[in-house]
């Protein structure tokens, strides 16, 4: 099932067709519900339908977001020959194949924009990129409750002159977009799931590419168990996967681009690039 963040609060997808509101809650959060599938079954049987629909907007709370690099081998040859001048090559290809995987902290809900709302490109950087990713909502006690479409923003000239410069690569003011809303799952997903991207550039495709959950390195369940073993998480956390999608080297990004990413069975996920 999903469910939205919109502008008056969440929404429930009815199996009938439409959104029905999903009341507040006393803490005034629902995405730290470890039995959120089970409440939004009851809330389902119990609702009348069709006084949702209203203006959606990233579906976090008050999580930390994190990210998992070189999860595919496409994203480890990408950032090999990018690193290449700078010696930085053979960290990503170690990290590849390492035991431990890559985790990097990626943004705070206030960074972090839902869809329709405009991501951006560091005004110090000239070779931008968006990366595609499956994301997991993870609850406080580690156990994955959702999956959403996730954009990890990246400036790749950056990271490319010094893998030190992840951070300043990776986290800005809207350099992550989550949503269109969450779909709340009991069950992993299949690994036959794709991840499809489209860049339009005054309205035609200048760039679209598919991957499928298949040709990642690493078990989602593995990542988050990595990411909680010293770290706890109040509030939950999103966590996006990797990317298994990168752009030519000759292609940027532009202001005025529209990117959209789609991610089967959860939703199309389209942000302008201010
Ligand atoms: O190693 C740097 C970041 C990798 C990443 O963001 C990805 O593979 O998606
Ligand atoms: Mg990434």
């Amino acid at each position: 099932m999903h469910i939205y963040r919109t502008q008056n609060g969440w929404e429930l997808e009815a199996s009938q067709g439409g959104r029905i509101p999903v009341p507040p809650q006393a803490n005034g959060r629902i995405t730290t519900r470890e039995d959120l599938y089970d409440y939004l079954t009851h809330i389902e049987g119990e609702a009348a339908a069709g006084s949702g629909g209203h203006a959606l907007v990233a579906p976090i709370e008050e999580q930390e977001v994190w990210a998992a690099g070189v999860t595919y081998f496409r994203s480890r040859t990408a950032r090999m020959a990018e690193s290449e001048a700078s010696g930085g090559m053979s960290f990503y290809d170690r990290v590849y194949t390492a035991e431990r995987p890559e985790l990097f902290f990626k943004s705070t809900p206030h960074r972090t924009v839902g869809p329709g709302a405009p991501v951006r490109i560091r005004h110090d950087s000239k070779w931008n990129v968006p990366e595609p990713e499956l994301t997991l909502l993870v609850s406080p006690k580690g156990k994955i409750l959702g999956y959403t479409v996730g954009n990890d923003m990246s400036s790749r000239d950056i990271e490319g002159e010094n893998p030190l410069y992840l951070p300043q690569a990776k986290v800005y003011d809207g350099s992550c977009a989550l949503g269109p809303g969450i779909l709340v799952a009991t069950e992993p997903l299949a690994s036959t799931t794709g991840i499809h991207i489209e860049i339009r550039r005054s309205g035609s495709a200048v760039f679209s590419d598919s991957t499928t959950l298949a040709a990642m390195k690493r078990d989602p369940v593995e990542l988050v168990e990595y990411l909680f073993r010293e770290n706890t998480f109040p509030d939950g956390c999103f966590l996006l996967t990797g990317t298994g999608i990168v752009p030519p080297h000759s292609f940027t990004l532009a202001s005025g681009d529209e990117i959209a990413i789609t991610i089967d069975g959860i939703g199309t996920l389209t942000n302008p690039v201010a």
